[in-house]
């Protein structure tokens, strides 16, 4: 296999497709810098990943803090400075309700983390990867930034802006040597529905009821892909749906 020896920097690593991504890249032989808010868990990634043999570090951020983002980069050690593979993974819905009875704060939340935070953490990082004319971007976005459904209102605002902001990024860094990917998952079981509905795990359960949906480990193995095609090759976007869900409102459930 061949081994990628550069920096991948993942958001949200703390969990879900992040943690499952840190796993994939580190099987791919890349220095692994991690970040999201709950250090306890980071750490204990840490841990099992240098088991693994890998050279991980790992870093509280939370990414809608725009000076601690700037802090993070700006006093990496001299040999965590160079990162060829952001993953802009951190991300969440919360809440699930019309509009017109949404909770402002839920919004100002998923507005804040799902795209302010985006650019902060890529506003840090892009001016090296231009200085050294190389480097990959990948964005988590979602089903939810390619059809909206109902209730799925703010949430959807903010992943059609990921995949808006991305093809901008794209056309931007191209000149600079510099890939561009989205990624657009369809229903993945992960934490995801419990931050959602704020710690009610029996509820979040019935999301992934009656259907094989797809699992952090599957969208980390399309991260994995994109990540090592030839430098030539750019891959654009994917949208990876389990095969029961065939657009964002509509799964096919087995009868219990
Ligand atoms: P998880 O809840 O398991 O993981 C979310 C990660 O984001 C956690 O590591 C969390 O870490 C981190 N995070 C949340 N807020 C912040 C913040 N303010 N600063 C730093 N890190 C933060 O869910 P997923 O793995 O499913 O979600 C990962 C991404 O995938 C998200 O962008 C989500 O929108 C997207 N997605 C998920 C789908 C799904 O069905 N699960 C489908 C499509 C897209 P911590 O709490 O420690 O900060
Ligand atoms: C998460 C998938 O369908 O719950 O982005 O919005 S969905």
């Amino acid at each position: 296999m061949v081994k990628y020896n550069g920096i991948a920097c993942i958001t949200g690593a703390s969990s879900g497709i992040g943690l499952a991504t840190a796993k994939a890249l580190q099987k791919l032989g890349y220095r692994l810098l991690l970040l999201a808010r709950r250090l306890e868990l980071l750490e204990a990634a840490k841990l099992e990943l240098e088991n693994l043999g890998a050279k991980v570090y790992v870093a509280q951020l939370d990414v809608r803090d725009r000076v601690a983002v700037t802090h993070v980069f700006s006093s990496l050690p001299e040999e965590w400075k160079c990162i060829d593979v952001l993953v802009n993974n951190a991300g969440l819905a919360l809440g699930f309700s019309k509009f017109y009875e949404g909770d402002p704060e839920h919004w100002d939340t998923m507005i804040d983390t799902n795209v302010k935070g985006l650019l902060y953490v890529t506003r840090a990082v892009s001016p090296g990867m231009i200085a050294r004319n190389s480097g990959h971007i990948v964005n988590i976005g979602s089903i939810a930034g390619k059809e909206v459904y109902d209730k799925g209102n703010i949430y959807c605002g903010t992943k059609f802006a990921v995949d808006a902001i991305t093809k901008s990024m794209r056309i931007e860094l191209a000149e600079h040597g510099i890939r561009v990917t989205s990624i657009h998952p369809g229903a993945v079981e992960t934490e995801f529905s419990i931050v959602r509905f704020e710690g009610d795990a029996s509820r979040a359960k019935t999301v992934y009821e009656g259907f094989d949906n797809l699992l952090a480990e599957d969208i980390a193995d399309a991260i994995e892909y994109v990540v090592s095609r030839k430098p030539h090759i750019n891959i654009n976007e994917l949208v990876i749906m389990p095969q029961a869900q065939a657009s964002a409102g509509s799964i096919i459930r087995k009868k219990v």
